[in-house]
């Protein structure tokens, strides 16, 4: 596949996505959304890639927001038109199948915040900034922001970033729990990766039913998210993977799964 806006490579079974708009900042104009969307389809499919890890072109942003130049002379109907296609590709980086990691290289603002969200897991650079600005601008986020960031911080400190459009720096992204952790910059995508690979080396068909339970009970209450992981634990059990890993503990040695 050829694209304007983003780079893509795989890894040893991980698929690095940069977003390449450096000029820009990264941000995020529709064909950069589109493609992102029709990529993340292709890898959903993609057994061979078992991690996805996204992060931004160039030395300063991963991204500095939606594009606002592109987003200036929309009307209301545009906008959200703009917000549900943006919306609709940023999501699949949650509703993939494989795990995805954002590795936070500088600016992740607005909607870069929300591509970051959206991973399951996020590595920052020390030099990487996060936040909401869309007030400074007379908008609200439309890429998830008033949606994902309480959920992965709380409401308070959500209303807080998103009522001042405040920019905070990777510690304190650390510890309001928007990262995982924060890395030096040039130790960031070695980083990312030696995460990436220590995932793929696992069952896969185990990591993606953790993925979809994680996801799933998200939004059923305790019992109903219980119940739902003894099914996907009892599916776990009609797997090859399950039988080797089993099999290799009690053997003593490496398990060599084959994702089926
Ligand atoms: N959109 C378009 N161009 C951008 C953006 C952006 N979000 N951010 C930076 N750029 C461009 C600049 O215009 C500039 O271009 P040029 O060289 O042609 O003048 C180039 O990138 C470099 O930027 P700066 O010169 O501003 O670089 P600085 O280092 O001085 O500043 C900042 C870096 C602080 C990141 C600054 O660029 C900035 O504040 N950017 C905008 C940040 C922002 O407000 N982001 C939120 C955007 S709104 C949003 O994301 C909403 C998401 C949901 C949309 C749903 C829609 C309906």
């Amino acid at each position: 596949m050829e694209f304007q806006n983003l780079l893509f490579e795989v890894q040893d079974g991980v698929g690095i996505i940069s977003l390449n708009r450096p000029k820009a900042l990264n941000a995020l104009n529709s064909t950069l959304l589109n493609e992102m969307g029709a990529l993340l389809d292709d890898i959903a499919k993609d057994e061979q890639i078992k991690v996805v890890v996204i992060t931004g072109a160039g030395e300063k942003a991963f991204a500095a927001g939606a594009d606002i130049a592109e987003m200036q002379s929309l009307n209301a109907m545009d906008g959200r038109a703009f917000s549900a296609n943006g919306m609709k590709h940023i999501s699949k980086l949650e509703t993939i199948p494989q795990p995805t990691i954002a590795a936070v290289n500088g600016f992740a603002l607005g909607g870069g915040c929300e591509v970051v969200m959206a991973c399951d897991i996020r590595i920052a650079s020390t030099k990487a900034k996060f936040g909401q600005p869309e007030v400074n601008l007379g908008v609200t986020p439309g890429f998830g922001g008033t949606q994902r960031l309480p959920r992965l911080v709380g409401p308070a400190i959500a209303k807080e970033l998103l009522f001042t459009g405040d920019v905070i720096g990777a510690e304190r992204a650390y510890q309001i729990g928007l990262v995982n952790q924060v890395v030096e910059p040039e130790e960031l995508m070695n980083k990312a990766l030696e995460m990436a690979k220590k995932i793929a080396a696992k069952g896969q068909l185990a990591v993606k039913m953790c993925k979809q339970g994680v996801n799933e009970g998200m939004n059923m209450d305790l019992s109903r998210g219980l119940q739902y992981e003894t099914e996907l634990f009892g599916l776990s059990f009609s797997t090859e993977d399950q039988k080797e890993g089993m099999a290799a503990f009690l053997e003593k040695r490496q398990a060599e799964f084959k994702g089926r």
